[in-house]
């Protein structure tokens, strides 16, 4: 039998929800969820307080019904919120008696409790990092004549403590001044800061300094150095910075402090920067981009270059650091790059043997035909030389570069004026501009230092060489009123090693003329070196020292002259070292032992004998 189509279901014994047709189930059901969803929106939509206040005054117990309705459930109710007003009373009043405390505090106390707080953080955070692990042991090359260097004679001790003082009050301007900063601006008593940094503060002045006082026996100014380096020095920053400057200024100025002091941690912040230099080799030819962003790694040239390319003077000044960090570390990726470099450019063609300023690392070929030994070519040959040097004369290869490029350096660039002075003038596109600039004064001395092993028996010839441009840039000091040298000078129209254009008359502390004195000093003896260098001593002295440390100027022509403000990192890592080593004994730094990077800090000498450096030929004699 089947059931009538009408008769309802409940009443053929069927539950009552079992009687509803498929459409009123569905409306059931509806209500049903949203009644559910409407309960838990009651409970989540609810404004924050009235659900937390409950659980955060610890009033849960509270809200029980059985509590609620009860007489004296309600007095324990008042006496519970009573005793809590109580407490958050009593809080109140105690953070209000510490804020109170905190303001009656001196500045010096305050400050030392956000130190301790610092520390305390420091120390946490070292616990939960070890740090970088520390490197392989390595023997320690032989490290002689680090200090001392007194002269015998009276007058030149004398000279020789003024210049200590001299960098005393350099240095001590920089600390109350410029503390933490790149450099100094010496007249607003501030720090400043240059583009070849990035917008850092990487405490330049310092890491540039460190030898230099270490040297003069500056120790507890060194020691400030050191602790500034091991609380501050941080290169995980955003920063654009230059990685010639910073090669030479920071992992040449960490690694001398290493050597001279034997402390580990200047080897470990040399090495943490230089695997942040690495990325700027990610080029198609390996040639690195001038300029690296320490965090990203992103890689770029200088918009001023010619056709994009990077600087001869740039990347052909990275071999001798990048060589003694091979050696430090084990690690081959360093002296892979920089002798990758050499490979490439002895397999190019040289324009009159003469090696163009401008490289494109994209396409490897050479930019505008332009060579200089002053700006943008000068250090490359010097490097040259000193991987010679540096390499106990094993690096032959680099001894050979270097005559091949000066001799054709001496053919096309070197010449003497009308009143007889030799001068370096500049070679742009087969033309020969009669002009020389400050920096390349610095080849007085380089031709000095190359003479002993230069072929043909040319030492003789090399040592004249250097002597002639000493004079010749000791003229450019001369013809001037303050006796300081301007930036650029002219061999041209009856002029005689004076600059012309307002915008070449300046000087900015720079060392390379008294770099040129104290070699000639060191391979000759002869004493118009010291009387050259103690007259630029005491011009610095009366025209760029101000009461906040030592500035530019930016006429030298000018009796009245105005500043530029700005005491250079390389006047404490190179013009005051040079000065002092002048005026020192020779047994302060012998140059058997030390080769100095171009920005005067000096590297041992690694005798390696048959330890064959990783990623390297075994060294040829
Ligand atoms: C220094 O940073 C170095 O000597 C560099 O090689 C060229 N110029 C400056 C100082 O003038």
């Amino acid at each position: 039998m089947t059931t009538p189509a009408l008769l309802p279901l409940s009443a053929a014994g069927y539950p009552p929800w079992r009687t509803l047709r498929l459409s009123e189930k569905f409306i059931l059901l509806l209500i049903l969820s949203a009644f559910i969803t409407l309960c838990f929106g009651a409970f989540f939509f609810l404004p924050d307080n009235s659900k937390h206040k409950r659980f955060d005054l610890g009033l849960e117990g509270r809200a029980h019904p059985s509590h609620r309705h009860t007489q004296g459930g309600e007095h324990r109710h008042r006496e519970e919120e009573e005793s809590l007003r109580d407490k958050i009373r009593a809080d109140h009043e105690r953070a209000l008696q510490e804020a109170k405390e905190k303001l009656r505090k001196s500045r010096e106390e305050l400050q030392a409790e956000i130190q301790t707080e610092k520390n305390k953080v420091m120390e946490d955070l070292k616990k939960k990092d070890p740090g970088p692990k520390p490197l392989p042991p390595v023997p320690m090359p032989k490290v002689v004549g680090v200090s001392d260097g007194e002269p015998p004679e009276p007058d030149v001790k004398e000279k020789r403590d003024k210049i200590r003082e001299m960098m005393k009050h350099a240095w001590d301007s920089y600390r109350q001044y410029g503390w933490g900063h790149n450099e100094l601006k010496p007249l607003a008593k501030k720090g400043h800061s240059t583009n070849i940094f990035g917008n850092s503060q990487l405490g330049a002045s310092i890491v540039d300094a460190l030898d230099t006082l270490y040297i003069m026996g500056l120790h507890e100014e060194f020691k400030d150095g050191q602790e500034w380096i091991e609380q501050n020095l941080d290169f995980g920053v955003n920063a654009e910075v230059s990685v010639f400057e910073v090669n030479i200024r920071f992992i040449g100025g960490l690694l001398a402090a290493y050597y001279l002091s034997g402390q580990e941690v200047f080897k470990l912040k040399a090495v943490q920067l230089a695997e942040k230099l690495l990325p700027a080799f990610n080029t198609p030819t390996g040639i690195p981009w001038a300029m690296v962003n320490l965090k990203s790694g992103v890689g770029r040239n200088w918009g001023w270059a010619s056709a994009g390319s990077s600087i001869l003077a740039e990347f052909g000044t990275l071999h001798m650091e990048f060589v003694h960090l091979t050696y430090l570390t084990g690690n081959p990726a360093y002296y892979q790059k920089v002798m990758h470099i050499r490979k490439l450019l002895a397999k190019m063609d040289r324009p009159n043997g003469l090696y163009p300023n401008y490289l494109n690392p994209r396409t490897g070929r050479w930019g505008q035909h332009h060579t200089s030994v002053g700006g943008l070519g000068d250090s490359f040959y010097e490097y040259l030389l000193k991987a010679w040097l540096m390499s106990d004369k094993t690096d032959s290869e680099a001894r050979k570069t270097y005559d091949d490029a000066i001799e054709a350096i001496e053919r096309h660039l070197i010449r003497k004026s009308n009143g007889g002075l030799t001068f370096i003038g500049e070679w742009k596109n087969g033309h020969l501009e009669r002009k020389m600039g400050h920096l390349a004064c610095f080849a007085g001395g380089m031709f000095a230092l190359g003479a002993d092993g230069s072929p043909d028996d040319k030492a003789g010839h090399y040592l004249q060489l250097g002597a002639e441009i000493a004079h010749t840039c000791h003229e450019s000091y001369d013809r001037t009123v303050l006796k300081l040298g301007p930036e650029a000078f002219k061999f041209d129209s009856g002029l005689e090693a004076v600059a012309v254009r307002q915008n070449e008359k300046y000087y900015i502390l720079r060392p390379e003329v008294i770099e040129t004195y104290w070699y000639m000093w060191r391979f000759t003896h002869d004493p118009k070196y010291r009387q050259w260098g103690w007259e630029a001593a005491q011009a610095i002295d009366k025209y760029c020292r101000v009461s906040g440390g030592f500035s530019g100027v930016k006429d030298v022509y000018s009796s009245n002259p105005t500043y530029d403000d700005v005491q250079q990192s390389f006047f404490l890592a190179e013009t005051l070292k040079y000065l002092y080593l002048l005026f020192s004994s020779d047994d302060l730094m012998p140059l058997e032992s030390w080769v100095f990077n171009t920005e005067a800090h000096p590297l041992p000498v690694l005798h390696l004998g048959n330890i064959t450096l990783p990623g390297s030929e075994p060294a040829q004699r």
